[in-house]
């Protein structure tokens, strides 16, 4: 695989880039106050290497998700920004665990070298550990909220990580993408059997996460997550077919052939998996206006999930 996601930010809705301009230098703050740094006696390039991954970064949609996660149900920013960092990190991590030779083998993250080849497979490993590690305590950071509910966002986060969630998404995709190199002997996941929504779930889940982590944050009631929960399961679902879609338009102007997991962009191809991500977008934006009707936040969620629908980066 050649490279993975543009570091250029192209949001066309009018309402969701000015929101997503206003909260970029909290996020960018709350990025580096929190970093994961080694003392300087044993530093080595630990420290370089994490600035490295994080640093300028992506579009930063999922700190974004739990900002307004927690903004619908009258929270504030500076409640849960501990807790979006957390989830900035965990993408990270997550990414760079993606990028290694012997998972996704990306040579470009955001238009430059992956970690790992700029810094070695050992620290790029040790960088998503020290991010992941960060994480996990970081939700108790958040000022001025319950410890029941600090429990319980760091439970989800806990649940959105683990092997029901993007864990199981990701070891699903690697045995897909066994199954799609031609030598492979057919193993006891026929990836064709494994429904679409548990196969994008590395990415889905993560979404999960970052929304209702900011709702449960400012106390959303359970049928209240419920229904965050679904849409922001659906939104990741058609995340992950546009970001297929785009691999394979990348990989049309590189022509290369792929050995990339199976997806419905390349089993159904592209048009099938444009129609298919309108409608989980379609299907995602009727869950949330049921509940919260016109609220901004709703608002800038659903102007959020037909950007996902049309992304180009
Ligand atoms: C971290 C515990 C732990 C496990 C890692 C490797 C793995 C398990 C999971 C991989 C999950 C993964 C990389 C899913 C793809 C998600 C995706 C579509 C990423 C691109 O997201 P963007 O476009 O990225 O939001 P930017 O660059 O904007 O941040």
């Amino acid at each position: 695989m050649e490279s993975k996601s543009s570091h250029q930010p192209v949001i066309q809705g009018t309402g969701l880039r000015r929101y997503l301009e206003s909260v970029r230098p909290d996020i960018e703050r709350g990025l580096l106050s929190y970093l994961p740094r080694t003392p300087s006696p044993v530093t080595g390039r630990f420290n370089e290497a994490v600035r490295y991954a994080l640093f300028p970064g992506g579009k930063r949609l999922r700190p974004v998700l739990t900002f307004l996660g927690t903004e619908l149900f009258g929270g504030s920013r500076a409640q849960v920004l501990p807790a979006a960092v957390a989830i900035e990190y965990i993408h990270t991590s997550s990414l760079i665990f993606d990028d290694l030779p012997f998972m996704d083998n990306a040579r470009k993250r955001r238009g430059r070298l992956c970690l790992h080849l700029r810094f070695g497979d050992a620290l790029a490993v040790l960088v998503a550990l020290g991010l992941l590690n960060a994480a996990y305590g970081l939700m108790f950071h958040c000022p001025d909220t319950e410890s029941a509910l600090l429990i319980k966002a760091h439970q989800e986060l806990v649940q959105c990580i683990g092997p029901l969630g993007m864990i199981a998404g990701q070891s699903i995709d690697i045995a897909a993408a066994h199954e799609a190199q031609p030598a492979a002997q057919s193993s006891d996941l026929q990836s064709r059997d494994v429904d679409a929504s548990i196969r994008n779930l590395k990415t889905s889940s993560m979404m999960r996460m970052a929304l209702c982590v900011g709702a449960i944050l400012s106390g959303a009631s359970e049928n209240q997550l419920a229904l965050q929960s679904r849409f922001a399961l659906l939104l990741g679902e058609a995340f992950q077919i546009s970001d297929d879609l785009l691999d394979l338009k990348e990989d049309a102007a590189l022509s290369v052939a792929t050995a990339r997991s199976e997806s419905i962009a390349l089993e159904r191809g592209a048009e099938h998996a444009k129609r298919r991500a309108l409608s989980l977008v379609a299907e995602a934006k009727e869950t949330l206006t049921s509940e919260c009707g016109q609220a901004e936040p709703a608002q800038l969620l659903c102007e959020l999930a037909d950007y996902v629908a049309q992304r180009k980066t």
